[in-house]
């Protein structure tokens, strides 16, 4: 059978395997359809059926989390932990707490995780989970009861050697507190180096907070620079007023670009004076309010709940709310007002075919396992410093930061002409670059 025949027919079966998962359908899709090339160099991959064993998480945990709310009321929510691939360290990925969560979004999110990690070069497997809660309106002692329930059941699977957990959507650095306080209380020691995104006083590494954004912002000068362009004077555009928004912002403005629009989940602000980053922090980071909020403090910006934050015209646009955020329409749109670069801040918040339009438009585009794995390849330093018992100053973090950033863009485009491609095409470089580091873990362990 040829290796296209082949792919189309693992792809049916995990499919038929996995129904009413879209979200992991289309992040398997995004990856098989990448790996022709790779499996013709490596016929072997097909007879130990690496896909397939790729495909199927390691372990996957659901459970159970009751807690009592601020009434008095018991609460009962969902909880997973999708422990995808151990090949090539310990299972690493976020936590997400948001009400949509489900098990086929977590499996989607571990499975970006596996190559995103292994692109990192650093000794981490691929890991995600959450639960479908709803921090929003919640007050404190609801969140920390809910933190010390998820944990209760979830420690037993963790381990510095074994899973360790980060923030993601919902779980910032007040949630690993939390988190990390339980795990302590049950196992009766102090592992630092079970939780990454700690915070700085207690095991955290400096730069954590903002590695994400910050990366994708490389990852963004990196791709600019192979057209001769860099980020000063730019327009930019970022999606999201969250973690890693908020510094995509702070690196855009700190390299003379301007972010005149941002977002959350009730709509967009334009702000053509350029977003004031201390007032969207008061607003998001202390204030946990709606981005309205930054309107009323600021007469000169705008608020909108009409289209997308995609309309406002911009240079460069960086998706890092959640998946599947800017679709078809925002494409054309972004397009049409002659975006140069999108770099995904998110976890494929680019539709299929939004990507599809901007190839077409010879738009450089970052995918998000290339573009935000800054966040993990920090964690991964994060676990470094914690085995060592050493703290590195920010300075020195942000440097290895940038390094990691720079080689993830030059191997992949060297795997993308290696394998066939353009060198801009970063979607065939990082999925190729990824699985072959994985793939050629995996063959040494044996069927295991
Ligand atoms: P946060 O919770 O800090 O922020 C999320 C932001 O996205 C908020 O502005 C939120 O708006 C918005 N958002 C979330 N869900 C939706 C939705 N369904 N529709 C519209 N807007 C939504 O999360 P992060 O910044 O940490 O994560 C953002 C993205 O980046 C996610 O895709 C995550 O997987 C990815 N990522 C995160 C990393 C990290 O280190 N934190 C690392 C790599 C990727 P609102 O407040 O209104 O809900
Ligand atoms: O999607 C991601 O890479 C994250 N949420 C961060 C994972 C981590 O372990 O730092």
């Amino acid at each position: 059978m040829s290796v296209l025949g082949y792919i189309e027919d693992v792809y049916a079966e995990i499919c038929r395997r996995n129904p009413t998962e879209s979200e992991f359908h289309q992040a398997v899709a995004e990856v098989l359809h990448s790996l022709a090339p790779a499996l013709h160099a490596h016929p072997e991959y097909l007879e130990s059926r690496i896909i397939e064993r790729l495909c199927e998480p390691e372990r996957q945990i659901v459970f159970r989390i009751p807690w009592v709310d601020d009434h008095g009321d018991v609460r009962v929510n969902r909880g997973f932990r999708v422990e995808f691939s151990s090949a090539l360290g310990p299972y690493k990925g976020g936590l997400r707490f948001h009400p949509s969560v489900n098990l086929g979004i977590v499996k989607f999110l571990g499975f970006e995780q596996i190559f995103k990690n292994a692109l990192t070069g650093m000794a981490i497997g691929g890991g995600k989970g959450g639960a479908d809660f709803d921090p929003k309106g919640r007050s404190d002692g609801e969140v920390m009861r809910f933190c010390q329930s998820f944990m209760t059941e979830l420690h037993r699977h963790l381990g510095e050697r074994t899973d360790v957990p980060a923030g993601d959507i919902g779980v910032g650095s007040r949630e690993i507190g939390f988190l990390f306080g339980q795990y302590k209380r049950i196992t009766n020691r102090f592992e630092a180096g079970v939780l990454t995104g700690k915070p700085v006083a207690w095991g955290g590494s400096h730069v954590r907070t903002e590695a994400t954004g910050y990366g994708a912002v490389y990852f963004a000068q990196e791709m600019l620079a192979t057209r001769g362009k860099t980020l000063d004077g730019r327009r930019a555009v970022v999606s999201g007023s969250g973690n890693v928004a908020v510094y995509a912002i702070e690196k855009v403005q700190a390299l003379g670009g301007s972010v005149v629009a941002c977002s959350d989940s009730s709509g967009y602000v334009v702000d053509e004076n350029g977003i004031d980053l201390d007032l969207l922090k008061e607003v998001k980071e202390i204030r946990r309010a709606r981005l309205s909020a930054y309107v009323e403090a600021r007469p000169t910006a705008r608020f909108s709940d009409r289209g997308t934050v995609f309309d406002v015209p911009c240079d460069v646009a960086l998706p890092c709310a959640t998946q599947n955020e800017l679709g078809e329409q925002d494409a054309v749109a972004l397009v049409k007002n002659g975006v140069l670069a999108v770099a995904e801040g998110a976890n494929m918040p680019c539709t299929p075919e939004a990507v599809g339009i901007f190839r077409e438009a010879d738009v450089l585009f970052g995918p998000g396992k290339a573009a935000n794995a800054g966040g993990v390849a920090t964690s991964a330093l994060e676990m470094r410093q914690n085995a060592s018992r050493d703290q590195w100053t920010f300075a020195e973090t942000e440097d290895r930061l940038a390094t990691v950033m720079r080689q993830i863009h030059a191997q992949s485009r060297a795997a993308a002409e290696t394998y066939g491609g353009a060198p801009d095409d970063y979607v065939l470089g990082a999925n190729i670059t990824g699985f072959l580091r994985v793939a050629e873990a995996m063959t040494a362990h044996g069927i295991v």
